[in-house]
């Protein structure tokens, strides 16, 4: 599954870095690539091991908000 989840809340690459990080880390989740200029995380991930929920689980824990 791939699927592009817009974040709110990031101010700077150290923010998009550290998501990325956090989402690459991710049991079930592929690949990750946070972009701080779009506001976006394009996250490639098994949904046998990961769904929509836990991807934004991350995202909170992170400091952020998905917004779609
Ligand atoms: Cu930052």
């Amino acid at each position: 599954m791939k699927t592009t989840l817009k974040i709110a809340g990031m101010h700077c690459n150290g923010c998009s870095g550290n998501l990325e990080r956090m989402l690459n880390k991710r049991d079930g989740v592929l690949s990750a690539k946070v972009s701080l200029e779009a506001a976006a995380a394009e996250v490639e991930y098994d949904e046998a091991k990961v769904d929509l929920d836990g991807l934004r689980e991350v995202v909170e824990n992170c400091g952020f908000d998905v917004v779609g």
